[in-house]
């Protein structure tokens, strides 16, 4: 029986909580702990240029200070006809003190009378092990903004995306389904796929 490895899993936002949390308890060889679990964490200024940078970032902080394996994320919404704004300024999109709804308004607003709508999601999921080098994976899901919000489920922009091939926002289905085909899902894939690679992971829990 292999002794479970502690994971950090480091983000203060809810929604991405509960996407990751759940791939990550689904591969039944982790401890897993939230910021909420540690003691007073190191503030991390997002000063990278990609979401890449500002993952691996966060990541590298924590399983540092902590001295833990660590997951984080970055991640936002690239909208073509806005050079790919808000991209990695999609928390803040609003300003200081933006909310998910002031965030999404704000793009509709930008977009109002704009028919090339096309966007893509983007995740980078930076995997950080005290003395060793950090890996990072990417996923994307690609789709177009709406003229209006709709569906309730999901956070940040869901409401106002609409994954190419679905009639549905990301906010109108089931989370089940958003866990099957989002950026984070795909990115999590990827990590996931590697874990039986290390020697002290057993991805099976033999
Ligand atoms: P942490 O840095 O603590 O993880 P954060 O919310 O500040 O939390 P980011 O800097 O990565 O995280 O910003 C991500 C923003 O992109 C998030 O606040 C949403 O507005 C948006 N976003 C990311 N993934 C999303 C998803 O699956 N659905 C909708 N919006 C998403």
């Amino acid at each position: 029986m292999t002794r479970p490895t502690t994971l950090l899993l480091a983000t203060t936002n809810a929604g991405k909580v509960a996407e990751l949390a759940d791939a990550v308890a689904g591969a039944g060889c982790f401890r897993v702990l939230g910021l909420g679990d540690m003691g007073k964490a190191p503030e991390v200024v997002e000063n990278e240029t990609t979401f890449a940078g500002n993952a691996r970032l966060k990541a590298e902080a924590y399983a540092t200070h902590f001295g833990v394996k660590c997951l984080a994320d970055d991640s936002g919404l690239c909208v073509d006809a806005i050079a790919g704004a808000p991209g990695i300024h999609s928390a803040r999109y609003a300003g200081l003190g933006a909310t998910d709804e002031t965030n999404w308004r704000k793009l509709l607003t930008e977009l109002a009378g704009v028919s090339e709508r096309s966007a893509h999601f983007v995740c980078a999921l930076a995997y950080a092990t005290p003395g060793a080098s950090t890996e990072v994976f990417e996923g994307k899901c690609a789709g177009v903004i709406t003229n209006a919000p709709r569906g309730t489920y999901g956070f940040g922009y869901d409401c106002v995306f609409q994954p190419l091939g679905s009639a549905l926002t990301l906010a109108e289905v089931q989370p089940e389904e958003k866990r099957r085909i989002s950026h984070r899902a795909k990115a999590l894939a990827a990590w996931l796929a590697t874990l039986n690679a290390e020697p002290n992971v057993d991805v099976k829990g033999t």
